[in-house]
This record gives C-alpha cells, sequence and structure tokens, in this order.
C-alpha cells in the first residue's frame, strides 16, 4: 500500500461545511431523506439509519419499511415519519422522485424479493442514494453503475461487490476501493479500521474510530450521517469525508467510558454535537 501518499481526513478540515443555520431557516430547507430498509427481523437497522439522519440535522425523515416495522419503530421516535410498504409500488416510486432530495437505502433490507423490489424502486428514481448493507449485497449480483450515489462497503461487502475475499480487499484496501469505484461509479467509502474514500479522482483515509465500533449497527449510523449532511447540501465527496469524521470522532467520545460495550445509539449526542 502506497499509504504515505494518502491524506488523512479530519473533522477540523471539513467542519466549515457545516454552516451555521441563518435566523429564517425552517424545516423546508434541506428538504426530506427517505431511508428504505428494514425486511422482516431487521427494523433495528433502519430505525438507527434514521435517528442517526435527524441527530446529524435533517429536518424531515421518512422510513419506508415493512408495515410490520411501523409501530414499534414509531414508539420510541414520534419525530419521524414512516410509510409501511408491503411491496414497492408505483405511487410509492413517484413519492420518492418528487420528495426525496436523498434516499439511503439498504441496513437491515435482506436480500430477497421484498429488497430487490425496494433496490430497484430507488434505482428507477434520479435521487442520490446512500447505498449500504443489503443494497450492496443486491448490488453485487446484478451490477450497475450510477454517478450520484455513496456506496458504503464493509470489507465483507466489497468482497460481494468485487467478487473476490475479503483477505484481497484488506491486502491493499486502497486499490480495493480504487476498483469499487471505477466498476460502480460515485463515491465509495470502505469502512474498517482506516476507512478509505474516493471518488476516482481524489482518495483519502480516516484514522479515527476504535474497535468499540465493530457492533451491530454501526454501519447503519454512518449512512444515516452521510445522507444527512448530502440533503444538507454538502458535496457527495465531502459529505462522505466529513461523514466518517464525525462518525469515528463520536466513537471516540463515546469510548471514554471504555470499548467494550459501546452501542451504536451511544454515539446520537456525540454525533449531535459535532454538527454544531
Ligand atoms: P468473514 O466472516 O470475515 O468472512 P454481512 P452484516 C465480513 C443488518 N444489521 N473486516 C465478515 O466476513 C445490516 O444492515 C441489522 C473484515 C463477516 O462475517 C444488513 O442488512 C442490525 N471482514 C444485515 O444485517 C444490526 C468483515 O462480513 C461478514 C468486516 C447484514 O449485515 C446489525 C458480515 O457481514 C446489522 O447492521 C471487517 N471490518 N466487517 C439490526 N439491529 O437490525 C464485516 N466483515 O454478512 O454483510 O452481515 O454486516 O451484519
Ligand atoms: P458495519 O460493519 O456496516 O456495521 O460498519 C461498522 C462501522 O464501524 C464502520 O464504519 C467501520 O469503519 C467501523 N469500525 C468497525 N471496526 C472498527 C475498528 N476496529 N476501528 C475503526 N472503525 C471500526
Ligand atoms: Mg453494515
Amino acid at each position: 500500500q502506497v499509504e504515505s501518499n494518502v491524506e488523512q481526513v479530519r473533522y477540523a478540515n471539513f467542519k466549515h461545511f457545516l454552516r451555521p443555520r441563518n435566523r429564517t431557516y425552517h424545516k423546508g430547507m434541506c428538504g426530506k431523506v427517505y431511508v428504505v430498509g428494514g425486511d422482516l427481523g431487521m427494523p433495528g437497522a433502519i430505525r438507527l439509519a434514521a435517528e442517526a439522519c435527524q441527530r446529524a440535522g435533517a429536518s424531515i425523515v421518512t422510513v419506508v419499511s415493512r408495515p410490520e416495522h411501523i409501530g414499534p419503530i414509531l414508539s420510541h421516535r414520534p419525530e419521524l415519519i414512516v410509510s409501511g410498504a408491503q411491496t414497492a409500488g408505483a405511487i410509492l416510486r413517484q413519492q420518492l422522485a418528487a420528495a426525496a432530495k436523498v434516499i439511503v437505502v439498504g441496513p437491515g433490507m435482506g436480500t430477497e424479493n421484498w429488497g430487490q423490489s425496494m433496490l430497484q424502486m430507488c434505482l428507477e428514481t434520479d435521487v442520490p442514494l446512500v447505498v449500504d448493507a443489503d443494497g450492496l449485497n443486491i448490488l453485487a449480483a446484478t451490477p450497475s453503475k450510477r454517478d450520484n450515489w455513496i456506496l458504503t462497503p464493509h470489507p465483507g461487502e466489497a468482497a460481494r461487490l468485487l467478487d473476490t475475499s475479503v483477505e484481497a480487499i484488506e491486502d491493499d484496501r486502497f486499490a480495493a476501493a480504487t476498483q469499487l469505484q471505477a466498476k460502480y461509479g460515485g463515491v465509495v467509502i470502505l469502512k474498517g479500521a482506516g476507512t478509505v474514500v474516493t471518488d476516482g479522482n481524489m482518495i483519502r483515509i480516516c484514522r479515527v474510530g476504535n474497535p468499540g465500533m465493530a457492533s451491530g449497527g454501526m454501519g447503519d449510523i454512518l449512512s444515516g450521517i452521510i445522507g444527512s449532511l448530502l440533503a444538507q447540501g454538502i458535496p457527495a465527496f465531502e459529505a462522505a469525508c466529513l461523514a466518517v469524521c464525525i462518525h469515528g470522532d463520536a466513537a471516540d467520545l463515546a469510548a471514554e467510558v471504555g470499548e467494550r460495550g459501546m452501542l451504536a445509539s451511544d454515539l446520537y449526542p456525540h454525533v449531535r454535537r459535532l454538527v454544531n
């Protein structure tokens, strides 16, 4: 790896993209973020992504999930708007295309028919996408290329996307991120210890964060933060860099009481502080 040539990203270098809200700001000004996912058994993932999106500053966040999940998701976060979808129909697709400024798709979505139809619906819009988790696993089986998306694979997902092994990805993470970007387009965030971000022209590494982050739901939080920053008007590459810094810094703050036992939702108060 040619690590010495790769610039590190730090929160302080990107914080200026979070401009203070002017006095007349209202909740319509950063558009709506739709977060799509949560097949049976995994409402937690989409709930985590949605709340992270709110905590990073998005004003209106709508969860599209299985109808069975709407009650549980709402019961602890009544500020969310919800849409129960048994299938991905034309009405929902039109609603997404018309109202969503950004769509985060994939957390807990599963790779069965329901998840496949949800991803397909999102792909049929021109809305900027953040594709994570099972959205990436479905994409690996049916590859396509797009400019206006951010892909957030961990090494396991990256191996599926490149039809290779986790070992090959970890052997040269910069090459893997570059290959992912060349194959799929957009901005690629290859997660893990030393997260790599590339848009094909620029490549950066983020070294904050800690092994306490190796716990279920942590990546779902990152996808929500990215969607939120995009919806607030930050360009894609910068939104990706700033989001990984906020995510890692928040986890380092949460680790002040120890890495072991850290939960993804422990990051919320720190994320909120870091976006202000
Ligand atoms: P191995 O074992 O090393 O070969 P999966 P997932 C690899 C949802 N969730 N470095 C590793 O492979 C998600 O949103 C729901 C190296 C590992 O076995 C998804 O929709 C939650 N390898 C769905 O679950 C909370 C790494 O990948 C495999 C690696 C499945 O997502 C949890 C695991 O990856 C979860 O977010 C690394 N850093 N990281 C909920 N509360 O509802 C991963 N691997 O098979 O894609 O499973 O990431 O858990
Ligand atoms: P996921 O596997 O999708 O839940 O994502 C896990 C998140 O935690 C990613 O953002 C990783 O970069 C981060 N993470 C996991 N383990 C570590 C680690 N040992 N050091 C730094 N970040 C980590
Ligand atoms: Mg994940």
